[in-house]
């Protein structure tokens, strides 16, 4: 990692989709300990508080956009807040559904193209998020922020990408709930996407390993976001919709282990955690947990980098 600072950022949005409690994401990370974690790690941490967004919005119709307004203003808060934050530390975006990804990895790209370096995106998901406005079939716009990264069309009304992310540059690990025109959209779309099948015939480090060398290899800014129903929802029942099969509580920290050893990783989401349906808020210290391994946390150190 480039530096040892922290930038922590709340975005309780709460309106990418109809079920609530988002909102109180980021006071559970912060209840959780999140800060003293990182700082036991030895990151100095900037809490800069939770960003104004809109907060309530009245149920839309089954199939209709729901709060598209207020989700284009969440957008562009936290683009904003990401282009602040990514030339100070390395910023941490406390969620909030996944619908604040249109907003934080926007914001990052433009930073990323500002300093000629190409940026990758790691979305580690039960869901790839590549819907359009035009293509939801549930009118719920955290499912569409990949789409609207790599600068698809549906997106009227959004800020204007400044730097859309190539689509060779995304990878999605955890996949197993796809909408049909999504996999046929990713299909021909030159993204990198590892099923369940493929974590199960060849585990997660492989895919994950060809790809840090690859972004490597480009000299690339590396985005992790982190959605909560990547996880086995037996060890990670906060979250909306629970997606069974999801990635164990070894492979997850496989996997934020070599992150943080690859050196690449430079802004992270952590998304979808609701804690109005957490058991004793262990879904929010497993996430933690998880951003600990990122930051360094390990048991023995390691003689190479996991990526080479
Ligand atoms: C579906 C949609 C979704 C959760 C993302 C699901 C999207 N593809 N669901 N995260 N929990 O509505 O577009
Ligand atoms: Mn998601
Ligand atoms: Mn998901
Ligand atoms: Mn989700």
């Amino acid at each position: 990692m480039r530096t040892q600072k922290c930038i922590l950022i709340g975005a309780g949005m709460d309106c990418g989709k109809r079920r609530r409690g988002c909102l109180m994401g980021p006071d559970a990370y912060r209840t959780a300990g999140l800060i003293d974690t990182l700082g036991d790690l030895g990151w100095q941490t900037e809490d800069r508080g939770n960003l104004p967004g809109p907060t309530w919005v009245a149920d839309t119709p089954p199939g209709e956009l729901h709060a598209l307004s207020e989700t284009i203003t969440w957008t562009r808060l936290l683009s904003e807040a990401a282009q602040a934050a990514i030339g100070q530390g390395f910023p941490i975006f406390l969620g909030g559904d996944h619908a604040l990804s249109l907003g934080t990895v926007a914001g990052v790209s433009a930073h990323a193209a500002g300093q000629d370096r190409p940026l990758f995106v790691l979305w580690l998901d039960a869901h790839p998020d590549i819907n359009t406005p035009t293509t939801t079939l549930s009118g719920n716009l955290h499912g569409t922020p990949v789409a609207y990264i790599t600068g698809q069309a549906g997106f009227d009304g959004f800020p204007t990408l400044t730097a859309p992310v190539p689509p060779e540059n995304i990878c999605f690990i955890g996949l197993r709930s796809v909408d049909a025109s999504e996999r046929n959209f990713i299909a021909q779309s030159g993204m990198t996407a590892i099923d369940m099948r493929q974590i199960d015939e060849h585990g997660i480090a492989a895919p994950l390993s060809a790809f840090l060398a690859r972004v490597a290899t480009a000299g690339g800014m590396l985005h992790v976001s982190l959605d909560v129903d990547f996880l086995e929802p037996a060890i990670a029942p906060a979250v909306g919709t629970t997606v069974p099969g999801g990635a164990t509580f070894r492979e997850a920290h496989l996997v934020m282990e070599m992150l943080h050893d690859s050196g690449l990783v430079s802004s992270l989401d952590l998304v979808e955690l609701n804690p109005f349906l957490d058991d004793r808020g262990r879904t929010a210290s497993l996430m933690v947990d998880l951003t600990a391994s990122l930051f360094g946390r390990r048991v023995f150190d390691r003689p190479t980098r996991s990526h080479s």
